[in-house]
């Protein structure tokens, strides 16, 4: 695949000291896992409120776990796809990089990116509601799972109208504000607060980057937008990397 780079880019690309890369579900369509938003997204299928908010869970874990147990049985099944693995490989080649993800499916720690912020948490990990004890099992006792101490457990990701990690937040700011380049990659930039990174970035003097599809409602804080499928875009840019500073 062909990509224009503007000069302007490449010599960002060549100078840049501290990089972000931001991703969201688009990132992994392209490995099989569903995105929220569009067309074939899961909020067409099924009602946010009735499955991703804390009242939710309350009212009803039996059918809250079962459509998480359907979602880490799709996730089990799949792989990285090139996207993943370019950006695991474009760490290499700056002084900072963090990567930032929306996503739950850990496709990029299996990718081989090891330091990862993830915003919504992590769909492999349990939490107990009561003791806030975590653990990783997978084949339960009793249905809904209960904690040693009795409490519910809970998937350990972020739902509407809950507190993101704020150590992670916090770091996640703290490196859009600071960083010479950041690419939003594969959201729709519609969930807040990770939507408000590339502004903030953008405010503070980065060179803002969007690979996606689609425009989005991020498109008109970037200085440059491909529009395409992730998988394809990055390995070029990240070649491109390779010929600049390898
Ligand atoms: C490709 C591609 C390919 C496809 N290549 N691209 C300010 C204003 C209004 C509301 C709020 C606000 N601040 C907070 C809120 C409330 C709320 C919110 O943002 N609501 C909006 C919907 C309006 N936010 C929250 O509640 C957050 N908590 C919070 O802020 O706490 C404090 C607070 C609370 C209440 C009020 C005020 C303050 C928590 C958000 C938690 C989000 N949780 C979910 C579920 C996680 C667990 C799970 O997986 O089950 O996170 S929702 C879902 O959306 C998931 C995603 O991480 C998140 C973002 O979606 P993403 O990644 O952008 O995916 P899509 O599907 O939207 O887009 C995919 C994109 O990929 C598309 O653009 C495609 O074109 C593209 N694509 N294939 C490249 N191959």
């Amino acid at each position: 695949m062909k990509i224009d780079i503007p000069q302007r880019f490449l010599e960002i690309l060549k100078n840049a000291g501290s990089v972000v890369v931001s991703t969201g579900a688009g990132v992994s369509a392209e490995s099989g896992v569903p995105t929220f938003r569009g067309e074939d997204g899961l909020w067409k299928k099924f009602r946010p409120e009735e499955l991703a908010t804390v009242e939710a869970f309350q009212r009803n874990p039996q059918l809250v776990w079962e459509w998480y147990q359907y979602r880490r049985d799709i996730i089990k099944k799949i792989k990285p796809n090139p996207g993943h693995y370019a950006i695991a490989d474009m760490a290499k080649y700056f002084d900072k990089f963090q990567l930032i993800t929306q996503n739950v499916d850990v496709l990029h720690r299996q990718a081989g990116s090891t330091d990862v912020i993830e915003l919504h948490g992590n769909i492999r990990r349990n939490k107990c509601i009561k003791c806030g004890k975590i653990n990783y099992d997978e084949g339960f006792a009793q249905f809904p799972p209960l904690c040693g101490c009795g409490g519910r457990l809970r998937p350990d990701v972020v739902w509407f109208g809950e507190m993101l990690p704020e150590d992670d937040l916090e770091k996640a700011f703290d490196v859009s504000r600071s960083c010479d380049l950041f690419f939003s990659v594969g959201t729709s930039g519609i969930v807040q607060p990770a939507a408000s990174l590339p502004p903030t970035a953008r405010q503070n003097g980065a060179f803002v980057v969007e690979i996606n599809l689609e425009p989005t409602e991020l498109t008109f804080v970037t200085n440059e937008h491909y529009h395409g499928k992730s998988g394809e875009i990055l390995p070029v840019i990240v070649e491109k990397i390779k010929q600049l500073r390898g």
